[in-house]
Formats: structure tokens, C-alpha cells, sequence
């Protein structure tokens, strides 16, 4: 199987870190985005990461659609919360991001506000619950790359008056699937 995936992308990274915690051999394929003649193009249609191609043909696109092929979904209901909180604060803070990449001239403050609002009010709730996340189930492996992320969005001071949150993520950090996907950082 092979998964396709950007360096930087933090849902791939749910992907990568799930299948070596777990010993499946997925061969990583990296690909250009957003452009018209990215080789992901004649995988699927979507051309997002992380898509995974199966031996069929077939593909999957979506995280959480990747991990319920693996039966790496949560299996009850508060583990299911805590994922759709980090995905939620994950998508968030994608477009905060890609919003921070167009000139300072077409930036909309009104949306930007709305976007850190949103992540500060997810990562209070995620402070209040760290200790439920248990790695590696994917939930935990998601809040990770999650805050891993602060490589290439460094604007977004995440640790302040987040204490327990700060220390959850020193401890995962140090796992060897962690740091072997570290990604690049941005500038931003
Ligand atoms: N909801 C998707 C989000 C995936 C996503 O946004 N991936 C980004 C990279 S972090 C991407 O492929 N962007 C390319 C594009 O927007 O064309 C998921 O859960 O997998």
C-alpha cells in the first residue's frame, strides 16, 4: 500500500506515526499540492494528503476515513470527542495558516479572529482532558502531530497557561515514530 503524503502535513503525520506504532508497511510517497500536474492528480481527484492507495487501485482520502480502514478508530463515544476536537482544532489551525501565507494585503482580520478564537477555546478544552489521551491510540497520536505543528505555525503560542497540555506533549514527543516525522519547518 502506499500512502501519499506532505512532509509538513499534520493529518498525514497521523497516518505515518499510526502505521509505524502499529508495524504496517506503508510506503510514503511525497507530492506536490495544489498544482494542476501534481502525480496525486491521477490517484484522486481530491489531491489532498494523506491518501492512501490500495493494492486495488482504490483510494482513500480523509484521516479519519484512513484510519477507520485500519480499525484505528475510537471505539467509544468520549474517544470519538476527543479526536473530533483535534481534528476540529487541526482543520482550524490549517486554514489560520494557509490564510497566513497570502500577502498581509488580502489577510481578512475578521477571519484570522475567528480562527484563533477558535483554536484558543478547543486547547483550553484539551487541557482540561489531556490525561485521557493514551498514546497510541489515534486520538493521541492526532493530539501530538497536533501540537507538533507549532514547527510550522510558531504564531500560535499554545503552551501558554496550557501547563498539563505542555507536559503531555514532551512526553510523546520523545517516541521514535514522533521524531523520525518531525516536519519541516515553515517560517511562519
Ligand atoms: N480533512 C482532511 C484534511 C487534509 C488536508 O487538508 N491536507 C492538506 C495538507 S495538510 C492538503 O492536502 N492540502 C492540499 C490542497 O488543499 O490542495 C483530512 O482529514 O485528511
Amino acid at each position: 500500500m502506499r500512502l501519499h503524503i506532505a512532509a509538513g502535513s499534520p493529518f498525514a503525520r497521523v497516518i505515518r506515526i499510526w502505521a509505524r506504532e502499529n508495524a504496517i508497511p506503508l510506503a510514503e510517497v511525497e507530492q506536490p499540492l495544489r498544482t494542476p500536474d501534481s502525480p496525486l492528480l491521477a490517484v484522486t481527484p481530491v489531491g489532498r494528503v494523506p491518501t492512501l492507495e490500495l493494492p486495488d487501485g482504490s483510494f482513500r482520502s480523509e484521516t479519519t476515513l484512513i484510519l477507520h480502514h485500519f480499525g484505528a478508530l475510537p471505539q467509544d463515544g468520549a474517544g470519538m470527542q476527543r479526536l473530533a476536537a483535534v481534528l476540529g482544532l487541526m482543520e482550524c489551525i490549517a486554514y489560520w495558516n494557509r490564510e497566513l501565507r497570502r500577502p498581509p494585503s488580502e489577510r481578512s482580520p475578521g477571519f484570522l479572529a475567528v480562527e484563533e478564537a477558535r483554536a484558543d477555546r478547543i486547547a483550553d478544552a484539551l487541557e482540561r482532558e489531556v490525561e485521557a489521551f493514551a498514546w497510541p491510540a489515534a486520538d493521541a497520536i492526532a493530539l501530538a502531530c497536533l501540537l507538533g505543528y507549532e514547527r510550522r505555525h510558531s504564531v500560535w503560542k499554545w503552551r501558554e497557561g496550557r501547563p498539563r497540555l505542555a507536559a503531555w506533549f514532551e512526553g510523546v514527543s520523545q517516541h521514535p515514530s514522533f521524531t523520525d516525522t518531525l516536519p519541516p519547518p515553515s517560517g511562519i
